[in-house]
């Protein structure tokens, strides 16, 4: 196993690196960002006042538009010239986030995703096809370094041309496909059409899927059409990038590499913290970042945390999956709409395929539209019942969202296939 000693850390032994680690960035962040100075001074506090990781809360917050604010070098905590690499996620609104690494992020990083590929079921020699986008995005290059560093063979395909995806998945035996799960999706529908049997053909045997929100049955069919165990990633770019949580084989969470992350979730409205195990936003601070150190980073990311032991032995808690968030709220003639319920409603009715799209518009009022595939095997089977399956979908999308809305079914394969996050909304009344 990579690394068994940091992916084995018990919990007593893990607190105690947190611990040392907090105070240590705290200080050093403290002394070397100006805008964490400025933060402790307006909270009137100062590291002497951070003692033990239960005086974590007193930290203030850092934010999305901290970053924006200090575009593009402004919190770096080293000079300019100690930093090796840039990343930048350009989000959907004005300036992109910039993150920086120094030599030492860069290995502490390559660790991580090391450990990821490690606790997934990857092993030194295992033949990594690596479909995440090469570039600014930070999933191309992370899953590449990781896998480098783990001792794995590298096909770095990155996003699109995916003939030659499904070619390379045949001709060089790959054992591990990373992408998004769209990505996988859509690589398993269009191995189909190119004549492939993905079962008897290929030789998968672990995906590597994240970047954005995905459900269970998501996971049944890609692990059911690709013959791999799809492990759900997560990361962000402030957070180095992916490698933050990993699912291990009991797929029961993402074990949190908490020995480098602190997480606590919070409560998006009011900002308090929230018991264990109670649903909320995730805030992180790194423990050893040195470019760009992050304390309690608000992701805006919604999740539960369970800290029970998993039966795969790690103690590092985990992620009960990211569900959403907390800017991802439509609202929609007053009321909160989540995409993921909607989700949810869509994949409780029978018949229905994996793709949708919501669309939000404007007439005198709000108007709320879906729409969703057909499941293939249904809409070509003799029990196709079209108006039967608008009633079924409707009376799930109401029960679960209180509100009214058209839904629209598609042939099986309308709507755009994406090579990296999919985009499931569409507002148009932004555009009024
Ligand atoms: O998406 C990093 C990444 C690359 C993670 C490859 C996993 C695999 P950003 O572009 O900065 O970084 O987007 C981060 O994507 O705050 C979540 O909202 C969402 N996200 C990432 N992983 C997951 C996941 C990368 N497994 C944002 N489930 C995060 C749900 C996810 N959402």
């Amino acid at each position: 196993m990579y690394n068994k000693k940091a992916q084995m850390m018990d919990r007593d032994e893990i607190k105690e690196k947190q611990e040392e680690k907090m105070m240590k960035m705290v200080r050093y962040a403290y002394n070397n960002v100006p805008m964490y100075k400025k933060k402790f001074k307006e909270e009137n506090i100062t590291p002497d006042d951070i003692n033990s990781l239960k005086d974590v809360h007193k930290i203030p917050f850092t934010v999305k538009d901290d970053l924006r604010e200090h575009y593009p070098y402004g919190i770096l905590a080293v000079p300019r010239e100690d930093v090796v690499r840039f990343h930048a996620s350009s989000g959907t609104t004005g300036t992109p986030t910039v993150v920086g690494y120094t030599r030492n992020d860069m290995e502490t990083w390559s660790d991580l995703m090391a450990r990821c590929y490690s606790a997934a079921g990857a092993d030194p020699g295992d033949i990594v096809q690596n479909a995440y986008g090469y570039g600014l995005f930070t999933g191309g290059l992370g899953f590449h370094q990781g896998a480098e560093t783990l001792g794995a063979s590298v096909l770095p395909t990155s996003t699109g041309n995916t003939k030659k995806q499904i070619t390379m998945l045949n001709d060089f035996q790959t054992s591990v496909l990373a992408s998004t799960p769209s990505y996988a999706l859509y690589l398993s529908e269009a191995a189909k059409k190119h004549g492939y049997d993905p079962l008897e053909d290929f030789n998968l045997d672990v995906g590597m899927f994240g970047a954005e929100p995905w459900s269970e049955e998501a996971r049944e069919s890609i692990e059911e059409s690709m013959g791999l165990r799809a492990h759900d990633v997560y990361g962000m770019s402030e957070l180095y990038g992916p490698g933050v949580a990993i699912e291990c084989p009991e797929q029961n969470g993402l074990h949190i590499w908490s020995d480098e992350f602190l997480v606590e979730t919070i409560d998006p409205e009011t900002g308090e913290v929230l018991p264990e195990g109670e649903k909320g936003e995730l805030v992180f601070t790194m423990l050893s970042r040195e470019a760009m150190p992050l304390l309690r980073y608000r992701t805006k990311d919604i999740a539960t945390v369970e800290y029970g032991e998993c039966e795969c032995g790690r103690s590092h808690p985990r992620i009960m999956r990211v569900t959403g968030r907390s800017d991802d709220m439509l609202i929609v003639g007053g009321v909160n709409v989540f995409p993921s319920q909607v989700e949810a409603a869509l994949l409780e009715t029978e018949g229905i395929g994996e793709y949708f799209q919501i669309i939000v518009d404007r007439d005198v009022l709000d108007k709320l539209s879906i729409r969703v595939e057909v499941d293939k095997e249904y809409y070509g089977s003799d029990e196709y019942d079209e108006e039967d399956l608008l009633e079924r979908a409707h009376e799930n999308l109401q029960a679960i969202l209180n509100i009214k809305s058209d839904v629209e079914l598609l042939e099986p394969g309308e709507l755009p296939r994406t090579v990296g996050k999919a985009k499931k909304v569409v507002d148009l009344r932004e555009e009024d």
